[in-house]
């Protein structure tokens, strides 16, 4: 046998070293696509995705005893890395370092922003992927770009599900971001179709959270639309919660379609320990997050009439007067001795074609609103695209929204949806109904916020002539606020409506 001097061995063995030493370097140094920070429920289920879809995550958090749990737990088994700072973190990933945020909105995103900075080169890209107000996003999408770094604010809707096995994805701020990110998050996304992701650039500065904060908005309307029919189901056609889950299971085949009537159908059909419903066990009083009540204010904001979402987000506020409602129901009496006698089969049918009209109205509003918004800040929409981004993954996602896409592909500067030729044969074709149900429902003394602003706001979108000429007269006569004439529009004048009226007037300006 050949013999090697121990000077060899030696050297042979340091050689064998250094290379083992390099390997595990490059594993544990630039070796992950994206990292994510923040691992509550969202985070943590959005890497377990991106590591389904072959993407290496480096997970970090600011309790860093979570890192080590989740990687010895949920993501035991998978190619997912942990870190053990945020300078840990940034070594571990390629260039330019893709790095997600999915933490409390607010200060942490700011907090963690601050930290990273300093640690980042020109071309590194930061994405907030929680649920920040849209100008937040478009302050810090400003402030990064100075520091040539790109930000990107994007929504994530789908709640655990969607972030684990296919969210709905909306991300906007600075574009050259975005052929770095396209892939992961297109494959991440739900998909629907022939495999369309539900996820696209969205648009400048804090477009992906603004889309967002509609999409919740709508969220608000969706459901308070079904609450509503829900209401009228039980204590018009006193019908039971067995018989209003089929009903729910019924018009899940129809043009109503979504998530939300699936599982109203479901909520309506659990039963409690006890063997009974658990639905009207629960107290009454809704709770909100704040971002239909965002979509609201803007809306009042841009002079838009997004009326549906402002009514769903007051009715959840009248909910929450529980010990007030209480009270009140003691002395404030409703119509008396006011029985349903109609065709139960007939107005569960228009009640189905009420909540179809309605939600076609508060998704006209919602798209009313994105359109106001994209003139205020110069940002270019595109409408279909966020219909699909919307048609899965998301809460919203329906048969619907896809209906929504092909009538901005038939017309993508569509100003209404009422004025594309399928969604106005819609309302068209429940009117009647939909006229019906309002009547009984105010008869019989149902509160229904959102069917009937819905109406009104189509009555009032169709009239050529509404009473706001004397509005206009009133508005003159005691400010001297002006008003143009139909025949001569954009000229403002005063009239001396009492004869001891001067002859100046106010400035003319809309708020
Ligand atoms: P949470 O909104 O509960 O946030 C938890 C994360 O934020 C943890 O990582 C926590 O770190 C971190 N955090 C907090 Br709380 N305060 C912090 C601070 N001051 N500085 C730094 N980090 C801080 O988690 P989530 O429910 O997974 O939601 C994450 C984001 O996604 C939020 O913006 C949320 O609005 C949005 N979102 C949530 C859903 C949903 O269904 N839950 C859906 C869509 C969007 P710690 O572990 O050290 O406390």
């Amino acid at each position: 046998m050949r013999k090697f001097s121990r000077d060899r061995i030696t050297a042979v063995k340091t050689l064998i070293e250094t290379l083992i030493f390099e390997r595990n370097q490059t594993s544990t140094m630039a070796q992950a696509d994206i990292a994510l920070i923040g691992l509550a429920v969202m985070g943590q289920n959005l890497i377990l995705n991106m590591n389904d879809h072959g993407f290496v995550v480096c997970a970090f958090n600011r309790t860093v005893s979570k890192v080590h749990d989740f990687l010895n737990n949920e993501a035991k088994g998978t190619k997912v890395i942990g870190a053990e700072s945020l300078k840990d973190m940034v070594s571990k990933l390629k260039k330019p370092c893709r790095i997600i945020l999915l933490v409390k909105a607010g200060q942490a995103v700011d907090d963690f922003i601050d930290k990273l900075v300093p640690l980042l080169e020109p071309g590194d890209i930061i994405i907030d992927g929680g649920n920040s107000e849209y100008r937040d996003t478009t302050r810090r999408c400003k402030s990064l770009k100075e520091k040539n770094l790109l930000f990107v604010g994007s929504g994530v809707s789908g709640g655990e599900d969607g972030a684990r096995y296919g969210p709905s994805l909306m991300p906007g701020g600075h574009k050259d971001a975005w052929p770095h990110l396209k892939d992961i998050f297109q494959s991440i996304a739900a998909k629907v179709g022939t495999g369309e992701p539900c996820c696209d650039w969205v648009g400048d500065e804090g477009a992906g959270h603004f889309v967002k904060m509609v999409h919740n908005g709508i969220e608000y309307g969706d459901m308070q639309l079904i609450c509503e029919a829900y209401h009228l189901m039980k204590d018009v056609l006193c019908m039971n919660h067995d018989e209003m889950a089929q009903v729910f299971e019924q018009w899940n085949k129809t043009e109503l379609d979504s998530f939300l009537i699936e599982i109203t159908a479901n909520i309506l059909k659990f039963k409690d320990a006890d063997g009974t419903n658990l639905l009207p066990k629960i107290r009454d009083s809704a709770g909100q997050k704040g971002t239909g009540k965002w979509t609201a204010i803007s809306a009042l904001e841009y002079g838009t009439p997004v009326t549906l979402i402002g009514e769903a987000v007051f009715a959840r506020c009248l909910s929450s007067l529980k010990d007030e409602r209480v009270q009140a129901s003691k002395s404030l009496s409703g119509p008396q001795g006011v029985k349903f006698t109609g065709n139960k089969a007939q107005f569960l049918e228009d009640i189905r074609k009420a909540l179809y009209a309605s939600k076609i109205i508060s998704y006209a509003q919602g798209f009313m609103l994105l359109r106001q918004a994209a003139l205020e800040f110069g940002w270019s929409l595109n409408y279909g695209a966020i219909a699909l981004m919307w048609r899965g993954g998301c809460i919203i996602r329906s048969v619907f929204l896809g209906k929504i896409k092909e009538a901005f592909d038939r017309n993508p500067e569509l100003q209404s949806l009422l004025l594309d030729s399928f969604f106005s044969k819609a309302v068209q074709d429940c009117q009647d109904s939909w006229r019906r149900v309002v009547s009984t429902g105010v008869q019989q003394g149902i509160p229904m916020p959102s069917f009937t602003t819905a109406l009104s706001f189509y009555d009032g979108y169709r009239h050529e002539m509404l009473p706001a000429n004397l509005l206009q007269a009133q508005r003159d006569y005691f400010g001297a606020h002006t008003y143009e004439l139909l025949s001569n529009p954009g000229t403002f004048i005063h009239t001396n409506w009492t004869g001891h009226g001067g002859k100046v007037s106010s400035s003319s300006y809309n708020a």
